[in-house]
């Protein structure tokens, strides 16, 4: 199997999962531009990351599912579904995927919503409103796990947590205006696992 992932994208959190556990699939870091190439969008058509591709050559797409499979097919008991923090992670994921992730297209494709600088700006505004509405919520919820992470135990949230976290950098937000956001970054980059799956996509750690 390969997972197909580019710098600084939400592919990070498949790829995190796929480290954390040590899942024999290969990652193939596409350099920033290959995702519109006609080799991968023969993968995704929708010329996004990540994409995983089966050794029968079927294509599964959507971070969210992507970490469904492999929760279920490499998690063992840790990641099993019909547990209460399975519940909660598949909410916090969901949210994360629909929410958060797409809150951010106002400000990395601001244009999808406006057509003159005018109207970027509102969007740009109201993006950051919103964002900033996530990020609160996001905190509360790490505060209430009474540890550092979103949910009462690590899960695969954690991973996409850390990725749309990272994008607060290129927003006017700030990340210390979320501590328990800022400590459960801190946390995630102590991890091994964590700093071998930014390496294998080209990232650093931030050092909030
Ligand atoms: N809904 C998709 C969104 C994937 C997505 O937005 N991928 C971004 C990187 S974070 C991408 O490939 N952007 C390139 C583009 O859309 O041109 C998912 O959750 O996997």
């Amino acid at each position: 199997m390969k997972l197909y992932t580019m710098p600084g994208t939400c592919a990070l959190a498949p790829n995190i999962a796929v480290a954390w556990e040590d899942a024999p699939i290969e990652i193939v870091n596409l350099p920033y531009g290959d995702h519109k190439s006609d080799a991968y969008l023969a993968v995704n058509p929708r010329g996004q990351v990540p994409a995983l591709v089966f050794d029968d050559g079927s294509v599964l797409t959507e971070g969210a599912a992507i970490l469904a499979f492999i929760g279920a097919k490499f998690g063992g008991d840790a990641f099993a579904r019909d547990t209460p923090l399975g519940y909660r992670e598949a909410e916090a994921l969901s949210y994360l995927s629909s929410e958060v992730h797409a809150a951010f297209k106002g400000h990395f494709s601001p244009g999808t919503f406006a057509e003159t600088p005018q109207s970027e700006k509102i969007v740009r505004h109201k993006t950051y409103a919103r964002l900033d509405s996530h990020f609160k919520r996001l905190n509360d919820w790490v505060a209430e796990s009474d540890g550092p992470w979103l949910l009462p135990e690590r899960s695969y949230a954690d991973a996409y947590l850390y990725i749309v976290m990272r994008w607060i950098e290129r927003t006017p937000l700030k990340l210390e205006d979320y501590p328990k956001l800022a400590e459960h970054q801190r946390e995630m980059e102590k991890d091994e696992s964590v700093q071998l799956a930014l390496e294998r996509q080209g990232m650093k750690p931030t050092k909030a």
